[in-house]
Order: C-alpha cells, then structure tokens, then sequence
C-alpha cells in the first residue's frame, strides 16, 4: 500500500521510527514523502530522493563517548541509521576499515599527509556492504522476500552475501562478459539468481528497474534506493573518528556517483551535529572514457551527458550514465571540490605504485582515487600540507585477471636439484633491467 500524504499545515511528513524522525524528499522539485513508503524516484518529477533528519533530535541522542565503548564497526554510529529496530539488524560486521598514512607515497608525490582509507578490507571486498546492511535491514522491515540490482560487479558481490545472510532470494542483473571474475564468483557461491545483460550497466539498470517497477514485490537495491546512500555515509564517520576532525580533501574514484555524495551527506551531517569544524572538498575521480560529470563540471553544466558507450579497464566504474550525477555535482561544488579523469594506464602505474610501496592492493577503479591525486598533484591543484584522504574502495584480489594482463610477469622456473635459485634470479634481473 502506498500512502502518499502531501500536508503543507504542520509537516506531518514525518515518519517515526526508533524514536527517529525523518522523512524523504526529492533533490529536484523538493516534494516531501512520508518514510513508510516504498519509493526509489520522485513520483512527480522522477528526481533522487533524501533522507532528511531532526538533527537537533538526533544530537540530543547520540554520544561520543558512548560511539568511543562500542566496537568500530559501521553500527557503531546506529543513532544515525533510518532503522526500526537495532536488534534485528542484518550484519556482517562491516565498516571500521583502517585509515593507512602513506608515508611512501607522501614523499613520491612531495605531500605532507596522505592516508588511504581501506574499503576492501570489508566483509565482501568492498565499500558496498555499508550500504547492503542498511538496504537489506530495510528490505526485512518492508517485509520484502526478494532484493535485485544491476551492478558492475561489486554491488552484486554484497547484495548475494546480505541476501544470503538475511535469508532472502537474490537477483542480480549484470553486464555480459564485464564483471570481474572475483565479483562474479562471490555472486554464484552466496547463490543469487544471476542474469547477464547483454548491453552495458546503465542498460542493466534500466532492466532492473523496470522488474522492480512492474514486480513490486522485489526490493531494488541500487544506489537509487536512499537507504543504500545513509549506509555509505558511515565513512564520513569513520574517517572523522580516526582524524579527529574532517581532512582537507577527499579523493575517491566515481561511477554512479553514489558513494560521493553518501560521504558528503555524512560530513554535512557532522557539521551539523557539531562534530567537525571544516568540511573537506570532495575530488572525484572518472575513468577517461567513462566521465559524464567530469565533462558536465569542467564546461559548467548543470546537467550531464551521458556517455553511450563507456569504456576503461576499471569495470566497477565503466558507467556511461550515473544515476545519482545531481547529487554528485551538488556536492562537488557546494564543497568547492572538483572533478578530474585519468586514462588506464594512469588506473594501472596508480594500482601497481599503491601496491608496491605501501603493501595495499586495490581494484583498477579504487586506484583511480591515486591515479587522480597523482595527476592534480602535477596540476598544482592541491596544498603540500593539505590533509588528504583517498578512499580505495575495492580489494585487488576482486579482479586477478588485469594484474597478470598487466604486469611483466617473466616468471622463472628451474629445478632445485640442478639449478642455482641464485643464478637464475641474477639472470632474471638481467633480463628485466634489458627489457626496460
Ligand atoms: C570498487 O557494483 O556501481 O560512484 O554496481 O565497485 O558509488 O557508483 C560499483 C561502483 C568505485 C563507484 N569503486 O562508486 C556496482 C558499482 C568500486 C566500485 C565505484 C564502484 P559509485
């Protein structure tokens, strides 16, 4: 049933749950909707939706200190989660992801404080899982019994895991022969139903749009969905917890530009809360042939164009039309930040650079967030002391396939019985001082 209830006399668009206030509204026309609907789009002018938040309410409930005795994992910050009920919760102990300083990479770049912010360290590999605890916590609230989403790979990956974890029927649109072979196993083993696209992910999201829209009885999981979105701010939180205030910069590679403006929503949020003092400039990064909002911010448009055929070896980001752009753009200009491509290969020399002086190994789209600091950094477009923040979003181990692709591989063989290891790790270095 939906209950669309449109009151301009008190507000009553207020719904309440856990002793939480909110309701949704839409980022275009600014229609408000009350919380117990199932929504995903505005109904009049099919713009995004938000969250919105009593945030003198919510400061009266939260506590710092109580924050501080509870384990640092995403649920920490429940206080600021739209859920009924925090018993009933659906985790897999996501988010407290580490904040690495990068001392190697501060002198290659000559900047005084770079720290990465480590996503694959979470349950699935990925960022994704902030956002699938609260989306699948929803799903269960709304009584749902199937959840579906298109996904470049990694979203798919979280879904089939929460889905599993929950105890729900899992399905996952996915474009032909373009996830990467880490994500498309995770989504076999947690036993999604799996439908392959013939056609990119902005046509896959088109498709699982509409069986969701003529199917209303399957959830849709996407970025879309404004749950998702609070799931993903828990970042802002994090790195506010781990720095003590908010870093200059935040640097992070985009797609369908959910992410970027989850965790400006979670800066704003503290801000308002009186948790920071600044709010960081929010960079974000495209892959070259996949960068609607970058073209649309670099000419000064108000509306993107999106691009028809996307193409990077960065699969997670091979999106040619972003669903949440708007509120992407909002947030780079409302905090003074900007975007910026970089090509494959700047992808590649970023993933292998991160992996080899720091010890972290990232996917293709995770290492544009350093490919892109890399080049800014050549532009002159950030201070040697800023404090910056590189969210890498994926593991490494996600996509296997690019790493041997792309890397000189010269591996050796011999048998011990015979050879000298030593000689024949001599000649190897030989060969490859020749071969560069
Ligand atoms: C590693 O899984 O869109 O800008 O369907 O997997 O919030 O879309 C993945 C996106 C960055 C971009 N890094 O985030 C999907 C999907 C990694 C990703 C992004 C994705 P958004």
């Amino acid at each position: 049933m939906l209950l669309f209830i449109r009151s301009t006399v008190n507000g009553s668009y207020w719904g309440i749950m856990n002793q939480l206030e909110y309701y949704l509204e839409c980022v275009d026309c600014g229609i408000k909707y009350q919380s117990i609907e199932v929504l995903y789009i505005c109904k009049k002018c099919e713009g995004l939706l938000d969250i919105k938040y009593d945030y003198e309410k919510i400061a009266e409930k939260i506590s710092v200190k109580t924050w501080q005795n509870r384990p640092f994992t995403l649920w920490r910050y429940r206080e600021i989660f739209p859920v009924e009920d925090y018993s009933n919760i659906i985790t897999l102990n996501e988010g407290g992801t580490s904040l690495q300083k990068c001392e190697r990479l501060e002198k290659i770049l000559n900047l005084g404080n770079i720290c990465v912010k480590n996503e694959g360290e979470n349950p699935t590999g990925s960022f994704k899982d902030r956002g699938m605890t609260v989306g699948i916590t929803k799903a269960i609230e709304l009584g749902f019994h199937t959840v579906a989403c298109a996904s470049t790979g990694n979203t798919s990956a979280s879904l089939a895991a929460y889905a599993a974890r929950a105890g729900l029927r899992s399905i996952v649109l996915i474009p032909s022969g373009k996830i990467a072979l880490g994500k498309l196993t995770q989504a076999i083993i947690h036993g999604a139903h799996i439908v392959q696209i013939k056609g990119n992910f902005d046509e896959a999201l088109r498709a699982v749009f509409q069986l969701t829209q003529s199917n209303p009885n399957i959830y849709l999981l996407n970025s879309v969905n404004p749950y998702r979105i609070e799931g993903q701010k828990s970042i802002a939180y994090e790195i506010y917890t781990q720095l003590g205030n908010a870093p200059d910069n935040i640097l992070l590679p985009v797609g369908n530009a959910g992410n970027i403006s989850a965790i400006w929503k979670g800066f704003v949020e503290l801000q308002k809360l009186d948790l920071i003092t600044n709010l960081p400039h929010m960079i974000g990064i495209q892959a070259e042939n996949a960068a609607p909002i970058v073209t649309a911010f670099k000419k000064r448009r108000e509306n993107i164009r999106p691009t028809l055929h996307p193409e990077t070896i960065a699969t997670a980001i091979r999106i040619g039309s972003p669903i949440s752009w708007k509120k992407a753009l909002n947030a780079v200009y409302d905090s003074k930040g900007f975007m910026e491509k970089v090509t494959d290969d700047e992808i590649i020399s970023a993933q292998q650079l991160l992996a080899r002086q720091e010890g972290i190994f990232v996917e293709p789209a995770s290492a544009a967030s350093i490919a892109g600091l890399k080049k800014i950094v050549d532009m002159n477009l950030i201070e040697k002391d800023d404090k910056t923040v590189c969210i890498v979003t994926g593991h490494g181990l996600k996509d296997p396939d690019i790493v041997i692709k792309t890397s000189n591989l010269n591996l050796i063989e011999i048998d011990p019985l015979q050879d000298s290891i030593a000689n024949a790790l001599e000649q190897k270095t030989i060969a490859m001082e020749r071969s560069l």
